[in-house]
């Protein structure tokens, strides 16, 4: 993952000191480009401790045309929570203590987030046990999950861009059109977080499925790690089911970004040496990809350095 630390590197000597919406202040570059050949091993960073588990949960979850974060949470996984939370304490039902600017004001001020923590666990809670509750605010409008099985169409229909494409793999995999986008312009604004992970695109050549990713905004210490397992998992799931080999997965990049409160955790990062990549193993066959459980995927090998800790902008 030479290829992850080249970028934080690039960043580092060439970013523009550049301000952002979550006033977190960003050293940022415009187009960048990596590519890891998924044959040499699973790219999960190994100069710092990722969370495999959280990654796949998330992916599975996009896979079946989930857009709730009941099902994440029930697994313990938390990482769409603040996006959700942030709906339900603007709304007009909610009436706990003022939770403007949550997450800028929990990492100044330890009063403030003692009271987060609070609202956040009372959140949490409702949504695994309050079924309309969680209809209503886990909910985080038509993220990548609808997008990609059931975007709508004109006429009332939904697309299934995932199925479509695996089809179009599978019967015509020369063609330049096996594309997926997340990107629906008409309802962007419905949606909790417009969509960093934009579009992709698959590539079969020599009995490889390739894929690319076009990412128009990438938190390079805390997001790209995981857009990169994701899309690597993504890309075996896909090539499994349609008889192929893994190829490369490319990974472009629009704005790419340091957060200002992230530098010394990078140059903690930057001064571990790779370890050897681990291994992915699909332990089921299963009918479809969109079958795929947690129980299903194991990686193997994983010897990474420690996590490194880093606060997150909403
Ligand atoms: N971000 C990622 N990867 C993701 C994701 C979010 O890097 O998968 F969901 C980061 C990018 C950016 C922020 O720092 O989240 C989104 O903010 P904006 O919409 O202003 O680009």
């Amino acid at each position: 993952m030479k290829q992850y630390l080249d970028l934080c590197r690039h960043i580092l000597a060439e970013g523009h000191d550049k301000g952002d919406r979550t006033g977190t202040g960003t050293y940022s570059v415009f187009g960048y480009q990596m590519r890891f050949n998924l044959q040499e091993g699973f790219p999960l960073l190994t100069t710092k401790k990722t969370a495999f588990r959280l990654i796949a949960t998330e992916l599975l979850w996009f896979l079946k045309g989930d857009t709730n974060v009941r099902t994440l949470i029930a697994q313990n996984n938390h990482i769409w929570d603040e996006w959700a939370f942030e709906k339900w304490v603007t709304s007009t039902e909610y009436t706990g203590p003022d939770m403007t600017d949550f997450g800028h004001r929990s990492l100044i001020d330890n009063e403030f987030k003692a009271a987060y923590d609070e609202q956040m666990a009372l959140f949490q809670q409702r949504i695994l046990n309050d079924d309309a509750f969680a209809k209503a605010y886990g909910d985080l409008g038509p993220v990548y999950g609808k997008q990609w099985r059931s975007w709508p169409d004109a006429t009332g229909g939904t697309i299934d861009q995932l199925h479509n494409v695996i089809e179009s793999i599978k019967h015509n995999p020369n063609s330049r059109r096996h594309i997926v986008s997340a990107w629906n312009p008409a309802e962007v604004e419905d949606m909790a977080l417009p969509p960093c992970h934009t579009l992709f695109q698959f590539y079969v050549a020599d009995g490889k499925l390739s894929c690319q990713l076009y990412q128009r905004s990438a938190d390079v210490f805390l997001g790209v790690p995981f857009n990169i397992a994701s899309y690597a998992l993504l890309t075996h799931l896909i090539a499994k089911e349609c008889g192929l080999e893994v190829g490369d997965f490319v990974h472009t990049l629009g704005d790419a970004h340091l957060y200002k409160n992230h530098l010394n955790q990078v140059n903690e990062q930057l001064v571990r040496e790779p370890r050897t990549l681990p291994q992915l193993r699909i332990i089921t066959d299963k009918q479809s990809i969109f079958d795929y459980e947690m129980s299903d995927l194991v990686i193997d090998g994983y010897d990474p350095y420690p996590r490194i800790k880093a606060p997150i902008s909403v």
